[in-house]
């Protein structure tokens, strides 16, 4: 008996990256089942895990059904205590959590304008207000991380947790836009989305076509940056 993991089009789902990840950093087994999240047979597609009605979802060894990436995240840190999901001192664990449930419950404006695609990277992109406001505050949650932990580059708090889980998404979204940030917070997207792990996350999507391209955007569009 093993976890079961449904994801969405990798893509493009981001939530369906945080969940997969979580899984796959943390070396915890999981069959993992593709919905279609453009395809028309999503709701049918996740009848095993009802009520559950986005991705990630999972269902549990002895079959609960779980969904939102927050209660997946917690369960699977507290069955699984020797993977270390969370950062083992107090006060860098609750700032991770913080950062997750911030990262879940806020940053509508880069979400909304910056849709999560792999595929390729825009030049001369424009963000606006409101995303740049997002990206300040993501920045700054970030230079917090780093003086909690003090680990001053690659994951946030030392050792990869479940705040670097939550962030790669949001990496994706900076490097695909090309959006600015230091040159530090863009060498530690780089990092995350470098990761071997994301590399053959990125390489399985990019097996999958999509005509049309679900979110056009108005810029130039030049290759991924990164291999
Ligand atoms: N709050 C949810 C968000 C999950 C979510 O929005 N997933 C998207 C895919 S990235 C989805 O299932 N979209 C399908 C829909 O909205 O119908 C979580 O934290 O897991």
């Amino acid at each position: 008996m093993t976890y079961d993991l449904y994801i969405g089009d990798r893509l493009f789902s981001s939530w369906s990256l945080r969940g997969w990840l979580m899984f796959e950093k943390f070396n915890i087994p999981c069959h993992t089942h593709l919905v279609g999240l453009y395809s028309g047979t999503m709701a049918q597609d996740l009848q095993p895990v009802a009520p559950a009605r986005l991705v990630p979802c999972m269902r549990m060894p002895d079959g609960a059904p779980v969904g939102e990436s927050l209660a997946m995240a917690e369960t699977l840190a507290e069955l699984h205590p020797e993977a270390n999901l969370w950062p083992q001192a107090p006060a860098a664990r609750a700032t991770a959590r913080w950062l997750c449930a911030e990262m879940a419950a806020g940053f509508g404006d880069l979400r909304g304008q910056c849709p999560m695609q792999l595929l390729h990277s825009y030049a001369g992109f424009a963000p606006s207000e409101g995303t740049q406001r997002d990206l300040s505050r993501i920045e700054t949650l970030w230079s917090h991380a780093r003086q909690i932990s003090g680990a001053q580059d690659g994951p946030l708090f030392g050792a990869y947790s479940l705040a670097d889980v939550f962030y790669t998404p949001v990496a994706a979204r900076i490097v695909g836009y090309g959006l600015p940030v230091s040159t530090e917070n863009r060498a530690y997207c780089e990092a995350l989305l470098t990761d071997p792990a994301v590399l053959a996350w990125r390489e399985k999507a990019l097996e999958v076509t999509y005509d049309p391209f679900p979110y056009p955007v108005d810029a130039k569009i030049i290759p991924w940056p990164l291999s």
